[in-house]
C-alpha cells in the first residue's frame, strides 16, 4: 500500500515536471490525462469502421466454425484482488470465442488488396478500454494516423504494451482509474498485439489499415463492410489462433455481396 502511494506521489511529481507518467519514453503524439472516461456503452462498443463517403457497395458475411471447439479456459485473476472482485461470474479467455450459433466472434475481416485512392484518418478516435482487467474490444481495426484512446476503467494499475513490428512499440503505465492516453500507429500493419505487463492474461489485437474497409465479427459471427467503391478486392478474415483466409470479390454500384468464411477447430 505504501509502495503504491509512493509510486503515485512520484508519478504526480513527474507528471507536473515532464507531463509524463509511468516511466515511458517521451512521445509527442502521446497525451495522458486523468479524466472521466466516456460512457461505458461507447467504451465497450467494438471499434466502428470510419465513415467513408456514403454510397458504394456493401460486403457482408458470416464466419462459421466447424470441428471441435477448444475447451473454454477460465482466467484466474487471484493475483490482483481488484480484478478478481470485478467479476461475479467466471471469466474465460477470448482467443477462440465460438458463438451459440456456431460462428466465431472477434474475427477481423478487412480488404487486403484492391483499395485505390486515399482515405484520410477520421478525427474520431478508436477506444480501447481496460475494464474488469480485460481489453474491450478484444480485436479491432483502426486507420493509420487515427487516434487510439486507451482508457483505464479499473481501480488498479494497468500497463499497456503494444508490440508492433512495423510501427513504434510503446509501453505505458496507467496507474489511475479513468486515465486516458492517446496513441497513433503511423503505418498499416496487421496484426498488432497488446499485452499488459501486470496481468499476464490480458491480450488484444488490432489491425492498422490505410483505409476504412474493415470490421470485427460480432456475437452472431457476422460482419459488414460498407461504402466500397466498385472494384475487385481480396477480402481477408483473420483469427488469432486459426490464422488468415482470403477470398476474391468483385462489387459494382451499390450492390451487397455476401462473403462467408469458415474456420475449422
Ligand atoms: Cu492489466
Amino acid at each position: 500500500m505504501l509502495k503504491r502511494a509512493t509510486y503515485v506521489l512520484l508519478c504526480l511529481t513527474f507528471a507536473l515536471t515532464f507531463a509524463a507518467c509511468g516511466g515511458r519514453k517521451e512521445d509527442e503524439e502521446e497525451e495522458t490525462v486523468a479524466k472521466p472516461a466516456q460512457s461505458t456503452a461507447a467504451a465497450s462498443a467494438p471499434a466502428a469502421a470510419a465513415a467513408p463517403a456514403a454510397g458504394g457497395a456493401t460486403i457482408t458475411g458470416k464466419v462459421a466454425f466447424t470441428g471441435t471447439a477448444p475447451a473454454k479456459e477460465q482466467i484466474k485473476m487471484d493475483a490482483d484482488a481488484y480484478c478478481k472482485g470485478a467479476h461475479a461470474e467466471p471469466v474465460y479467455t477470448q482467443e477462440v470465442v465460438v458463438n451459440p450459433n456456431g460462428t466465431l466472434q472477434w474475427v477481423l475481416v478487412y480488404v487486403k488488396e484492391g483499395v485505390t485512392g486515399s482515405y484520410p484518418p477520421p478525427a474520431t478516435p478508436v477506444t480501447l478500454d481496460q475494464k474488469g482487467c480485460e481489453y474491450h474490444p478484444h480485436t479491432f481495426g483502426i486507420q493509420a494516423g487515427q487516434s487510439l484512446k486507451i482508457i483505464n476503467s479499473d481501480g488498479t494499475l494497468h500497463n499497456i504494451h503494444a508490440l508492433p513490428k512495423v510501427n513504434a512499440e510503446f509501453n505505458i503505465g496507467q496507474p489511475f482509474q479513468k486515465m486516458e492516453t492517446l496513441k497513433k500507429f503511423d503505418k498499416a500493419e496487421m496484426p498488432v498485439r497488446f499485452k499488459c505487463d501486470v496481468h499476464k492474461w490480458m491480450g488484444a489485437y488490432c489491425g492498422v489499415f490505410n483505409h476504412p474497409f474493415f470490421a470485427t465479427t460480432n456475437d452472431q459471427g457476422t460482419f459488414e463492410i460498407k461504402n466500397l467503391p466498385p472494384g475487385n478486392y481480396v477480402i481477408e478474415a483473420w483469427q488469432e489462433k486459426y490464422g488468415a483466409q482470403t477470398q476474391n470479390v468483385t462489387v459494382a454500384g451499390s450492390e451487397t455481396k455476401t462473403v462467408d468464411f469458415s474456420f475449422k477447430g
